[in-house]
């Protein structure tokens, strides 16, 4: 069970959701002898997708590891999720893979999710390969997928195969760089067949692009070819490594998960050529002391399991490392090989494999596990910040308990969302990457620890401020029978504008109010500007001044001060001229240049104010300001305006006053939300 760093592969499977990454990896599993069955995506029987809530919705949401053997090499897969909304789990593969396979439909091609992972690789330096997928299907067409992905990527992008086509069907495939022919048997296994006579001059053509870009790798490749040398199966392998490692090729397959057709060319490329452990964009070193870095943590009923590559020495069940980031040990007991989600215990994971340990206690994804020798922390995995925030709650009352008890349990396996007690807002607030991310943390909610949620638009903390000065009397007076109450006091409210929600003063003149209830005047003030006049939002940038008042030698106290300044607040405050501020954020967006006049004229809706325009990386980016009232569902409306090709973020810069129209309409809530409560 361990692996020489020569013999083992780790890849992933990324692209858009939808063109058969998983079901690629179920085929590859069952044609390796892995499994004994071949699971559908449908029938939510695949090894890759088997979280209850993957196999209810169809679709990947999270990473998972498996594992084959094939010509001696074991290759370890990682299948993520194509879906935007869990494009952190593509970045924890990335982490960790020496290559990614780019699954596309021979129906689509180009797609954005081909797009973005592209860019992804690219910006990770992996090695890129295309796998054009679902070509049995019936509106299928290779060619058509190849050059448009061709057309977007460059000349790196680069045919391993030519179908061979018949009746509008391909029924066999050409492999270039060794000029056979082949057909697939219903087990994927290939037979070498001659290759059609109508191909012959295609297949020289094909051949000879090759032949060129393998002889650019090297100066004595280049002499062999234009002395008219065949190249050595070796030589192409090595020079086809070199260009993948380096970027220069991207080598392209074509195929189908659901006949194996050229299942097996792919398997071949990955044992021949694809990068080892060593050989990636970051090698192991096998001759190091122990380390490991957490590219995955899985939370269930069975406990926590954190999955991980060996990145230096191996990692035995009987060891203790070191987590630098915690600065504590963690004790190895238990670890395994995953494969979905069957986990296989182990001894050892040799370096560059990957693994799995359970139970560890303070450790988290993107966290590094090493010897005490080498106690220094590996470079982590770095998300997008959530974009997407809705208020959460309860469908029954009182279990608010259990959400918060959930939320901490799915926030070990999942670092793309957050979530915070809103106190002014009272509302707790969950934000992630988008609906389908929010949606299923409310399923897993649901399913995992038996709480019903509903989430509603987080509601926005809005302000209020006066405008205008007076002066008002606040007087209690309780006098009848017993210890009376007595305060009187007159007070100036003006506006401030400094950061101060309330700066307070006083200007009484002979002791008409005694220094000693002075803070009681200011506490009931302080108290009072918790709820605004209008719609009982805090109020900001209020000064007070006690000006005048009198008391009364016994029934005054400073309970009765403080009642009276709250009186005065609540008369002069309607009088000055309130009103109601919202925040303002400011917000850039990065988007494709076709896409400027939508988004232009959808900030223009949200009462967008432009602040600037800039190119960057054949990109543009729109800086505006805009409330952040108008925002709420903006990720998902970019995403539709753009195909999922925009991105943004977006913070807080200050509150600004509502337009009058608006302002109506929030205190019509906040009066309907009033009555509501008191249900
Ligand atoms: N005909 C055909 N269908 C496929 C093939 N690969 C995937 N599918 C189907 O396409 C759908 C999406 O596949 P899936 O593997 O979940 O795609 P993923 O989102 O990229 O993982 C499923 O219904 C699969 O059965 C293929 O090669 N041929
Ligand atoms: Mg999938």
């Amino acid at each position: 069970m361990s692996y020489a760093i020569k013999n083992i592969r780790n890849i992933c499977l990324l692209g858009h959701g939808g063109n058969g990454k998983t079901s690629l990896a179920e085929s590859i599993l069952f044609m390796t002898g892995a499994t004994d069955r071949l699971g559908r995506v449908a029938d939510g029987t695949t090894v890759s997708d088997f979280d209850s809530e993957e196999i209810r919705r169809k679709i990947s949401i999270a990473d998972s590891a498996m594992f084959c053997e094939y010509g001696g090499v074991k290759i370890n897969i990682i299948d993520t999720p194509g879906y935007f909304d869990f494009a952190g789990e593509v970045a924890q593969a990335l982490r960790v893979a020496d290559a990614g396979i780019v699954v596309c439909s021979a129906k689509d091609g180009l797609n954005v999710g081909a797009e973005k992972a592209w860019k992804a690789l690219t910006e990770a330096k992996k090695p890129r390969a295309i796998f054009i997928s679902r070509s049995d299907e019936e509106n299928a067409n290779y060619d058509r997928a190849f050059s448009s992905l061709r057309e977007k990527f460059g000349v790196s992008v680069c045919p391993m195969v030519a179908p061979i086509v018949e009746n509008e069907k391909i029924t066999g495939l050409i492999e270039i760089a060794t000029r056979k022919a082949y057909q697939f048997d219903a087990k994927g296994k290939r037979g070498e067949i001659p290759v059609p006579e109508s191909m012959q001059a295609e297949l020289s053509k094909l051949y000879n692009t090759l032949a060129e870009g393998i002889a650019e790798t090297s100066e004595e490749l280049m002499d062999k070819y234009f002395g008219g040398e065949a190249f050595t199966q070796a030589e192409m392998s090595a020079a086809l490594g070199e260009g993948l490692r380096d970027g220069s090729i991207c080598p392209v397959f074509c195929g189908s998960a659901l006949t194996f057709l050229g299942v097996s060319l792919l398997l071949d490329a990955i044992v021949s050529y694809f990068p080892t452990p060593h050989e990636g964009a970051d090698p192991v070193n096998e001759a190091g002391p122990s380390a490991a870095v957490i590219y995955k943590t899985v939370s269930d009923q069975y406990g926590k399991f954190s999955l991980f590559k060996v990145v230096s020495g191996k990692i035995t069940n009987d060891m203790t490392l070191i987590n630098p980031r915690t600065g504590t040990s963690e004790k190895i007991g238990h670890i395994y090989v995953m494969q979905g989600k069957k986990n296989i215990e182990v001894n050892e994971i040799s370096c560059g494999d990957l693994g799995a340990v359970s139970k560890l206690s303070d450790t988290k994804t993107g966290d590094t596990l090493c010897a005490a020798s080498l106690n220094k922390a590996l470079p982590g995995i770095s998300y997008a910040a959530p974009c997407y925030a809705m208020a959460i709650a309860p469908k029954t009352k009182g279990q608010e308990d259990k959400i918060a008890m959930g939320l901490s349990r799915l926030s070990e396996e999942d670092l793309t969302f957050t979530y915070t007690n809103n106190a002014e807002t009272h509302q707790l607030v969950i934000s992630g990457a988008g609906d389908i991310h929010l949606d299923t943390l409310c399923s897993k909610l649901r399913n995992k620890f038996g709480v019903d949620v509903v989430l509603s638009p987080a509601r926005v903390p809005y302000r209020e401020k006066i405008r205008g000065k007076v002066k008002v009397q606040g007087r209690h007076k309780k006098q009848s029978g017993g210890h009376g109450q007595f305060g009187d006091v007159w007070i100036e409210f003006e506006p401030q504008s400094e950061t101060e929600d309330l700066v307070f003063a006083e200007s009484v003149f002979g002791g008409a109010v005694p220094k000693n209830f002075f803070p009681a005047v200011e506490k009931g003030l302080r108290e009072s500007i918790q709820k605004g006049v209008l719609a009982g939002y805090p109020v900001v940038f209020l000064k007070a001044t006690l000006v005048d008042g009198s008391y009364h030698p016994v029934d005054s106290s400073e309970m009765a001060f403080k009642t009276a300044a709250s009186l005065a607040y609540k008369a002069g405050l309607p009088k000055a001229n309130p009103v109601i501020l919202e925040p303002i954020a400011s917000l850039k967006v990065t988007i494709p240049d076709a896409y400027m006049g939508d988004i232009m004229s959808d900030l223009s809706k949200r009462r967008g104010n432009p602040m600037g325009m800039s190119a960057h990386d054949g990109m543009q980016i729109v800086e505006a300001e805009v409330p952040m009232a108008e925002m709420g569902s903006y990720a998902i409306d970019l995403r539709s305006m753009t195909q999922g090709r925009g991105s943004f973020t977006f913070a807080f810069v200050r509150y600004e006053e509502t337009p009058a129209m608006i302002q109506q309409k929030i205190i019509e809530e906040a009066k309907a939300l009033a009555s509501g409560d008191e249900d």
